[in-house]
């Protein structure tokens, strides 16, 4: 096992392993921007050190900073977290060549499911469900037209190198079609220096589901069942739960099955998320690969009992899978609401700043990760998530009634937050039923 790693992120996350590691015994060392300079978990690390200003560019993702913190700190291993440099594939690369373990997949996987119309490919030759749609890129106006013809519209033309929702326009007609394949490659060049399209049909009313799945470097791999996070709003999650409320059993062992079969024909490691699309008749189809831990990892943690951030650092020291498949159950129902420092009264504007009043809710069933406290003051410069509020609940109505009364109990002043949406959300009938799909929040809750 790794004597020490270096955490390069920020935040709960950045938490979230200093946790993991203080209980594996593992030494930390966390990397921190000049805005994050009062962040009191810098404190729970054994060492901090500062790699820049604040914008990302200049500390977060600046990986001259990060390997030169790494070797100052002497660490084995690095952990990327989530966003910044988590799905960087060229630094996990220069991370291995300067002898330092990057706590994540393999570059040729992360490369692989990175590019998504190789990921499609990849999919179709492990017998994994796809949209129909284009079998590679789609170059020119004839060609997307013709296939418009065969597969009928709705199509949803796709970034190659996009991902999480950038980069994507829904046609309905020709015409929609002829200005969105010309935007969407001008967006794509202009995001991503690859101006590679894609595309599919466009599957109404779909349901996001998604796969937690765990490969070691010996050969083994295995799915933490699935994670519904139909509830959100501009690609932005809201809340997140597992099991699904709506999956049947049946549907969700092949939709499982399938995930693992991606992950072993990629030559995947450590851990990972296979996204799928659920349909009305609940037909499923693979939307792409997060090669990272998630933002809503929690709620498997819960339902599992595995902690998925343990779990990658022995992978990636090269341990064995500690578990089988059979192993590994999925116990009650889990809810996870992300609580944003914004203001849903003003269109979700950032509402960064002092916090003066912080009370965390508690009690039995209720998991808090959160960098944040009475007297945190919130940067403007990054995401403004806050926190986690995560409940366990031996039921889906019980683990409802747990989060409306740990909402109700946190209080956070004078920054608006996303506190009264979550119990809008869990007060809403329809979200109650399970009846939502991934158009619910901005249709029904914001009258978009
Ligand atoms: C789709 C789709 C409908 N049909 N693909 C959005 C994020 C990216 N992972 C792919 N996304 C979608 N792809 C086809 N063929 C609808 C979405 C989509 C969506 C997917 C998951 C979660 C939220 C979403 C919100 C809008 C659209």
């Amino acid at each position: 096992m790794f004597s020490k790693i270096l955490i390069a992120n920020r935040g709960e996350i950045a938490l979230r392993i200093i946790r993991a590691c203080r209980e594996m015994g593992v030494q930390t060392a966390v990397v921190y921007s000049t805005a994050d300079k009062d962040a009191a978990y810098l404190k729970l690390a054994d060492q901090a050190i500062c790699i820049g200003d604040a914008p990302p560019a200049e500390s977060y993702l600046n990986i001259p900073h990060i390997i030169s913190a790494a070797e100052i700190a002497d660490v084995q291993a690095i952990h990327p977290g989530y966003g910044f440099l988590a799905e960087n594939d060229q630094f996990a690369e220069i991370c291995r060549s300067c002898k330092i373990e990057f706590i994540g997949p393999p570059v040729s996987a992360m490369a692989a499911v990175g590019d998504k119309v190789a990921c499609k490919k990849l999919a179709k030759k492990a017998k994994v469900p796809t949209v129909p749609g284009s079998d590679g890129a789609i170059e020119d106006e004839k060609t997307a037209l013709k296939l418009a013809a065969e597969i009928g519209y709705p199509v949803i033309i796709k970034a190659a190198a996009g991902g999480g929702g950038r980069g994507m326009r829904v046609a309905h007609n020709d015409v929609s079609l002829r200005a969105g394949l010309k935007q969407a490659q001008a967006e794509a060049e202009n995001a991503f220096k690859d101006s590679t399209v894609y595309i599919e049909k466009y599957v109404e009313y779909g349901r996001h589901v998604e796969v937690q799945i765990l490969a070691d470097n010996h050969g083994n791999a295995v799915h933490l069942w699935e994670r519904d996070c139909s509830m959100q709003r501009r690609h932005q999650k809201l809340v997140e739960e597992s099991p699904s409320p709506v999956l049947k059993q049946d549907v969700r062992e092949k939709l499982c099955e399938s995930a693992v079969r991606l992950v072993k024909a990629a030559g995947y490691t450590n851990a990972g998320t296979v996204e799928f699309l659920v349909d009305k008749k609940q037909n499923f189809y693979i939307l792409e690969v997060n090669a990272r831990i998630q933002v809503e990892h929690p709620v498997t943690e819960q339902v599992t009992g595995i902690d998925l951030i343990k779990q990658q650092i022995r992978i990636a020291a090269g341990e064995p899978l500690p578990f089988k498949q059979k192993d590994i159950p999925q116990n009650g129902c889990a809810i996870e609401c992300r609580i944003n420092a914004e203001d849903p009264a003003r269109n979700f504007a950032p509402s960064p700043g002092l916090i003066e009043e912080f009370r965390a809710p508690g009690g039995p069933g209720v998991r808090l990760d959160s960098h944040a406290y009475a007297g945190y003051r919130i940067p403007p410069n990054y995401d403004s998530m806050i926190g986690k509020l995560i409940v366990h609940r031996p039921t889906r109505a019980l683990a409802i009634a747990a989060m409306r009364r740990a909402l109700s109990e946190f209080h956070i002043a004078p920054v608006k937050t996303t506190i009264p949406l979550h119990l809008q959300i869990m007060d809403n009938q329809f979200f109650q039923s399970g009846d939502v799909d991934t158009g619910f929040v901005e249709r029904a809750l914001l009258g978009k």
